[in-house]
């Protein structure tokens, strides 16, 4: 096999073997407080941080790679205009239900507003200078962001996936990505849910149809073909 890819599931990747850092993206979704650090949005809901909190050291070690090597690598980060005018009322109502209202008080500032201590990406995974960080009011990564101008500026095809989480914003990034003519990887122990199950469905979901949405892979792969 010629060209360069990573070994992926169900087909290595990318399909036409063009992975080089001019063209190729890392994109790390959410690895903020509120949905791994201690008194977060997740926290509040009751679910289990060591899940959110797992893929923090692989996505390290690919986000180290992939600098090295000159890739392009995107983080983004989910919240709200601190007034919330930009949050559905369907969205905060049911954030409410589960005791963790989305712009209410807690113990790391309002959660998931903009500017909060809880908003922040992690201190393990801090973007440097240079690195986009893209601001999104949903679940998706393109949806009233400037992410798909961003990529196609500068004529990134190849999308590597990670972040949390595996079943909400990750997934919904990777199929707009994916709709958009995007190449996606997702890599599996660089993502994670708030339950395990959804986790391994989510992935489940990807590699159906040769790949519906793109393909699977894990850190080490995508490192060794780097
Ligand atoms: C969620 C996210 N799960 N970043 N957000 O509400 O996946």
């Amino acid at each position: 096999m010629t060209g360069h890819f990573t070994q992926a599931d169900p087909y290595p990747w990318p399909f036409d073997r063009s992975l080089f850092p001019a063209n190729t993206a890392l994109i790390i979704i959410d690895m903020q407080t509120d949905f791994c650090g201690k008194g977060g949005y997740v926290d509040a809901m009751g679910y289990d941080l060591s899940l959110t909190r797992a893929p923090i050291a692989p996505i390290g070690l690919v986000l180290n790679a992939m600098r090295t090597g000159g890739y392009h690598v995107i983080h983004t980060r989910e919240g709200h205009r601190p007034d919330l005018s930009d949050l559905p009322a369907n969205k905060r109502w049911r954030s409410r239900q589960i005791g963790a209202g989305i712009g209410d008080p807690g113990p790391c500032g309002r959660i998931l507003v903009r500017g909060e201590p809880g908003w922040n990406i992690i201190p393990e995974l801090t973007p440097r200078d240079g690195e986009p960080i893209i601001d999104k009011p949903g679940k998706g990564s393109f949806y009233a962001t400037d992410l798909e101008l961003i990529l196609r500026t500068r004529g990134i095809q190849n999308i590597v996936l990670t972040g949390i989480t595996t079943d909400v914003c990750v997934h919904t990034t990777m199929r707009e990505a994916n709709d958009r003519g995007f190449e996606c990887v997702l890599l599996e122990d660089c993502c994670a849910a708030t339950d395990r199950a959804n986790h391994d469905h989510a992935i489940r979901m990807i590699k159906m149809q040769g790949g519906v949405f793109g393909s699977v892979s894990n850190a080490r792969h995508l490192v060794d073909a780097l």
